[in-house]
């Protein structure tokens, strides 16, 4: 991925019965540079820490404290598919802001 360029992504999940979800509504992401939430700890805010969050969540990755609390967005200890959402509000209204 590289700065600057707009790329779409759709998340899906599967429950513990191994039904699969619905594709959530697509996303449109550009690739730019924050330094909150940086969930792969690279020092830049963008879309490849939402793709490591999607990650994290579909092979349940046991995390370290310092990566739950990078990802766990909505600090609510857990980490699921709302604080990918939250992510993706953070990266698109800092977007908005420039
Ligand atoms: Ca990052
Ligand atoms: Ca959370």
């Amino acid at each position: 991925m590289t700065n600057g360029n707009t790329y779409y992504l759709a998340v899906t999940a599967f429950d513990i019965t191994d039904t699969q979800s619905e594709y959530s509504n697509e996303l449109q992401v550009i690739v730019t540079s924050f330094e909150t939430s940086d969930v792969n700890q690279d020092g830049n805010l963008n879309v490849t820490d939402v793709v490591q969050l999607v990650w994290i969540i579909l092979n349940d990755l046991q995390l370290s404290d310092l990566e739950l609390s990078l990802a766990d967005i909505t600090n609510d200890s857990e980490v699921n598919i709302s604080d990918i959402v939250e992510l993706v509000y953070i990266i698109l209204s800092q977007l908005n802001t420039e």
